[in-house]
């Protein structure tokens, strides 16, 4: 088969099977790309006081890895600026917290210029291009000035909002025509595909014609629904590995005569966390028989710390789980323990495997794997209950989970109640269910059915 080429804003480096690395979107294409001779290229994440494009090329585990240094005022206006600040919020529903900024629009442009320009001489005739998410969405018109015929498609990793948010983008229609020159498109869920239909049929005049092909604007494009997974066989060695049963063996030492429920997201506004906790101290308040016998773990890195919002929210969380600890907490027990570092994925497969309850409830995801990941490391003989927003891309496909309205503390505590005293009867039944669609629904069958479909197009 041709070759690969994956483009994406941020690039983790492929460090082999089993290995302790981190990242959702980072995990997906490191496996995809092995399987194809593939190259990927992205952002190095340096800065450069002037644009050069220059090529840092590597090789690592099968996988040729270009990436280019962009300048302080791209980051600002593209990264922090039109993907974080303006699409970012927008697409998770988040209208309030957009920025719309003229220098967003042009430094996003230019950077998917940058992008395109520099990357056009390494395609090959036969090679086929798959582009990553918000950050790249014009990327196929620039390669398309510049000549580029190859089959090129495009993976949305988050939601696609109702129309009625994406009208408020200014620039909607340039955006949406932007993904036209694409000749696949893939959405997580049916949902996002279906908001993007409604999208056309009301604002362009656009209709769905047969096989899933769209047409507006002059234009078709393919589209559908792929629903990403975890790489679950990679998953189960790292819940074998030695580093995921000495976490283990420190959680459960830690839960002697206690549950712990576990949270694992990025601080984001879009995962719910202060939700998560309000919902939680109703727990509290409503079970004082589970005082003393149950806690969260709440592990949550820090992300896009350069933008305002995520400040905000930063201080919000540490207030609010100062407040319920300050409430709730007797002199050997706190009832949240909140962790703002990353933890090898080894590590945080003990910590889910030790979890009676996995608590993952933003207000809206495209997809989100942590779920997934919880569900992989359960011990199927005593395996422990998800907890799911409905609001989650998951969810479509996880129904077997407790699934919640994240906006409803009174939901959320009862879920809770619910998770915590199942019988293991239908904790197993529940599992069983889960297990066999992340396992089937993992990784490889995402890469794979997406592919056979690009390469199917008519090109
Ligand atoms: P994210 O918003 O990053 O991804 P998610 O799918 O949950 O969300 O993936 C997060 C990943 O980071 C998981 O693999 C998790 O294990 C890891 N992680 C989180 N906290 C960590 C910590 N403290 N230490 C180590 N690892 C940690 C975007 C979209 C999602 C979509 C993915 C993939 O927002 O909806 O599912 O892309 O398409």
């Amino acid at each position: 088969m041709s070759r690969l080429i994956v483009v994406s804003n941020r690039i983790s480096r492929p460090a082999g099977r089993g290995a302790a690395q981190t990242g959702g979107l980072a995990m997906a294409l490191t496996a995809g790309l092995r399987a194809y001779n593939g190259l990927w290229f992205g952002w190095s994440g340096n800065t450069t006081p002037e644009f050069t494009g220059e090529i840092t090329t590597t090789r690592s585990d099968g996988v040729t890895i270009a990436t280019i240094d962009l300048e302080d005022i791209d980051v600002q206006e593209y990264y922090n600026g039109y993907a974080n600040r303006t699409l970012w919020p927008v697409f998770h529903y988040r209208i309030d917290l957009a920025a719309y900024d003229r220098s967003f629009n042009q430094g996003y442009d230019r950077v998917n210029r940058r992008f395109a320009e520099t990357i056009r001489p390494l395609i090959g005739t036969d090679d086929i291009v798959w582009i990553h998410d918000y950050h790249m969405i014009p990327m196929a018109r620039e390669l398309r000035r510049l000549g580029v015929k190859n089959r090129i498609g495009f993976f949305l990793h988050i939601p696609w909002p109702a129309r009625q948010l994406v009208t408020t983008l200014p620039r909607h229609r340039q955006l949406v025509e932007a993904l036209f020159d694409y000749d696949l498109i893939g959405f997580q869920t049916t949902e996002w595909l279906e908001a993007f239909e409604d999208y056309l049929a009301h604002e362009v005049g656009g209709s769905v014609l047969a096989d899933g092909v769209l047409e507006a604007f002059g234009k078709t494009v393919r589209a559908g629904a792929f629903p990403i997974g975890i790489d679950a066989e990679d998953f189960a060695v790292q819940v074998r590995s030695a580093a995921a049963a000495r976490m283990y063996d420190r959680m459960a030492a830690q839960s002697v005569f206690r549950s712990m429920i576990v949270g694992v997201d990025r601080l984001d506004y879009s995962k719910g966390l202060d939700e998560r906790f309000l919902g939680f101290e109703l727990f509290l308040k409503d079970n004082p028989d589970f005082h003393g016998k149950v806690f969260l773990l709440q592990i949550t890195p820090l992300s896009r710390d350069d933008v305002d919002t995520y400040q905000d929210i930063r201080t919000q969380l540490d207030t609010l789980s100062g407040r319920i600890n300050a409430a709730f907490a007797d002199t050997d027990w706190s009832p949240i323990r909140y962790v703002n570092r990353n933890y090898r994925r080894d590590e945080l497969a003990g910590v889910y495997r030790a979890a009676r309850v996995g608590l993952v409830t933003p207000l809206r995801d495209g997809m989100n794997l942590v779920a997934k990941e919880y569900v992989a490391a359960q011990n199927p003989e005593d395996p422990g209950v998800l907890i799911l927003s409905r609001f989650a891309g998951a969810a479509l496909q996880m129904k077997e989970a407790l699934i919640v309205n994240p906006f409803s503390h009174e939901e959320l505590s009862e879920a809770l109640k619910r998770a915590l005293t199942m019988d293991l009867n239908e904790r197993k039944r529940r599992y069983e269910a889960l297990f066999d669609g992340v396992r089937k629904d993992d990784v490889t069958a995402w890469r794979e059915s997406f592919v056979k479909a690009l390469e199917a197009t008519p090109g």
